[in-house]
């Protein structure tokens, strides 16, 4: 996150600098509509982009798999933006929607970690995350370096549209600042975590859930624990899970629970209900100095007080750090998992 922010934001002075996108962020905040594509990882950030370009800065905000995009015929005409994401920037199916798009007229920027990468040269424009190399095959830096990069592009549309207040913006810049220290703080629960996970090392089933910008930071927390432990694990928006997952909930089903304090928090602690209710386990993520939610469920990770805004960046960390604990309980290769390829070239 720190190095997706270096250089480009300084809350005392609003500066915001987003590279090669810079000669085109009128264009971006004139647009009437954007459309994300990525895959994996890469898709789950759009999803979070998704919630805060249109809390920000009011463009609508369609988001797509890659690999389903490029199978179809969407509608995409001129003045539509299109932001491919992906960390290896050479991914199959993104390079093939970004193809279609442009054979569409659309406008197409980049968000990618490597630079000069295959998508990086076939997009007009665009920002590196700068997220320095993954290590291991599954995305994690990358997806907070990409909604640091994606947050920074909405603060800059919604700035030149004048539709956000001076000092809700100067206020995400100051909290953006902090993210990093408050990360940092997230990775003193490790031991809590790694008690957590050997407790669950042996389940074969989980369920994520969160509200509203928790909601894609559920998927990709079920996503990890997929890709690193092979245990099967469904990411659900809380409030579907009375919609049919809720048959699933018995005494055996860990319920991963991003609980933190926002304006979803009463609706997802009567989820939590629902769940304890059917005698479900729950594991909460919170916000600190939480007194309800530790008297409820099963077992609690606090994390700092962010803007809801920016708690993505924040509330994704226990969630990397419990599938990769579980992962190592396990003994899987956390950093080769089985039938995974970093760049997913066909
Ligand atoms: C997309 C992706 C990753 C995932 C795995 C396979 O890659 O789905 O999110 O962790 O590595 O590929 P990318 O387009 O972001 O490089």
């Amino acid at each position: 996150i720190a190095d997706s922010m270096r250089g480009r934001v300084n809350a005392d002075t609003g500066l915001l600098l987003l590279g090669g996108l810079r000669d085109y962020l009128d264009k971006l905040a004139a647009s009437k509509r954007i459309v994300i594509v990525g895959c994996g990882t890469s898709w789950h950030a759009g999803l979070v982009a998704e919630y805060i370009f249109e809390e920000l800065a009011r463009i609508p905000v369609e988001v797509e798999y890659a690999s389903e995009f490029r199978y179809r015929n969407p509608i995409i005409s001129e003045g539509d933006i299109v932001i491919a994401i992906s960390q290896s920037g050479e991914t199959a199916d993104t390079l093939a929607a970004i193809e279609l798009a442009k054979s569409k007229g659309a406008t197409i920027f980049g968000v990618c970690n490597v630079v000069g990468s295959s998508i990086a040269r076939a997009t007009h424009a665009g920002a590196y995350t700068h997220a320095g190399p993954e290590i291991g095959v599954a995305s994690t830096k990358a997806f907070t370096a990409q909604v640091t990069v994606l947050t920074l592009m909405a603060l800059a549309a919604a700035q030149r549209k004048g539709v956000i207040a001076d000092s809700l913006f100067r206020q995400l810049l100051v909290e953006l600042e902090s993210i990093p220290a408050k990360v940092e703080k997230v990775l003193q629960a490790a031991e809590k975590i790694k008690e957590i996970a050997y407790i669950f090392t042996y389940a074969r089933n989980f369920i994520y859930l969160g509200r509203g910008l928790n909601f894609p930071v559920a998927l990709e927390g079920a996503l990890k624990l997929k890709e690193i432990s092979y245990i099967h694990a469904e990411g659900y928006p809380a409030a579907e899970m009375k919609h049919g997952p809720i048959a699933l909930i018995d005494e055996d089903m860990p319920v991963v629970v991003i609980a933190t304090k926002d304006s979803s928090y009463e609706k997802v602690v009567s989820n939590i209900q629902e769940v304890k209710a059917r005698k479900g386990r729950v594991i909460a993520i919170t916000t600190e100095g939480d007194t309800q939610l530790p008297g409820m469920v099963d077992f609690t990770i606090e994390i700092p007080k962010v803007h809801e805004v920016l708690m993505p960046l924040v509330s994704v960390v226990p969630l990397q750090l419990l599938a990769y604990d579980v992962a190592v309980m396990r003994g899987r290769n956390v950093d080769q998992p089985r039938n995974l390829a970093k760049s997913v070239t066909v």
